[in-house]
């Protein structure tokens, strides 16, 4: 049922009585920084086949296709900003003891809107990384352009992002999987629960005993690990969930 405006006791006092809160987000929690989605009508994927630009063959068959298109990625979410769902999140770090903000994202958003303990699963778009010696480069070593830039030892450089087939890396799943397991609640923001392994985080949240909470305008594939669905926008749904938990923090 679409979202009505009020929170279930139950959601609420979770939330205000938590040690813990993990919260896992997808692309749709950029969507209204018009940040496109991968997966919805519209999104990434609806014209461009990923198989042809998110996988290492892909990019070694025609790195400089590979690499223009996460060029011109770059420049919009360099040219977008943090939206109102981001914004609550990283006040609701603020009121947690154990807060941990597990991302899916490699657009960078959520340190832009403040939050700090942030864990990327699948890299960032703002770094690069060199194919032949593994070296990480800053942001402005790899200015955008529609050719690939090479590393002084001769590699091509690849933007430092998971791609189909790779893992994920070790310490970032480390941290998601604790955080998961050690939460009292456990949000799922904006991602459709397909892509795997991040989308295990909901189930291995509710078998540590987390109360799980699913945002987003249309059931995922693991809705049925949850025990709430809140549907609609994350922008709207985060603000007004995090005031209803300052609220009742000030009262308790
Ligand atoms: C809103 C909203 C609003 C809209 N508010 N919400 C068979 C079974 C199981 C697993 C596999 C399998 N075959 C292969 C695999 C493994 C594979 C996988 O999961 N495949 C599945 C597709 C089946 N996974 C991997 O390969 C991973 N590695 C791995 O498993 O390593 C071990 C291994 C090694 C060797 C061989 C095999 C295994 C790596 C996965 C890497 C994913 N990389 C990408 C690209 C990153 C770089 C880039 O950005 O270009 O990550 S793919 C893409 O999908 C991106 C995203 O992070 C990821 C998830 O997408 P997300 O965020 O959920 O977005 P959408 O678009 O799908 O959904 C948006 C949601 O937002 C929707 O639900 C909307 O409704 C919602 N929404 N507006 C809130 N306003
Ligand atoms: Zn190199």
């Amino acid at each position: 049922m679409h979202f009505d405006g009020v929170f279930s006791d139950t959601l609420v006092s979770r939330c205000v009585r938590a040690g813990s809160i993990a919260v896992s987000t997808g692309a749709g929690v950029s969507a209204e920084s018009g940040v496109a989605t991968f997966r919805d009508p519209g999104g990434l994927w609806s014209k461009f086949r990923p198989e042809e630009l998110a996988n290492v063959d892909a990019f070694l068959g025609n790195p400089d296709l590979v690499w223009e298109w996460y060029s011109w990625r770059r420049s919009v979410i360099s040219s977008v900003a943090p939206n109102p769902g981001h914004y609550a999140l990283a006040e609701l770090e603020t009121l947690v003891a154990d807060f941990t903000l597990i991302t899916q994202n490699v657009d960078n958003l959520h340190r832009r809107a403040g939050s700090i303990h942030v864990v990327e699963l699948h890299g960032n778009i703002e770094r690069s990384s060199c194919t032949g010696c593994g070296r990480a480069s800053a942001p402005d070593e790899a200015p955008p352009s529609q050719r690939v830039p090479h590393c002084p030892c001769g590699g091509l450089l690849r933007p430092d992002v998971v791609w189909f087939g790779e893992m994920l890396p070790q310490d970032a799943v480390r941290e998601a999987w604790d955080a998961a397991e050690r939460a009292d609640v456990f949000l799922s923001v904006g991602t459709s629960g397909e892509v795997y392994p991040a989308a295990q985080l909901p189930a291995v949240a509710r078998q540590g005993g987390a109360y799980t909470v699913e945002i987003n305008p249309r059931p995922s594939a693991v809705a049925h690990q949850m025990h709430e669905i809140l549907e609609g926008p994350s922008g709207i749904i985060l603000p007004a969930l995090v005031k209803a938990i300052r609220r009742q923090k000030q009262c308790a």
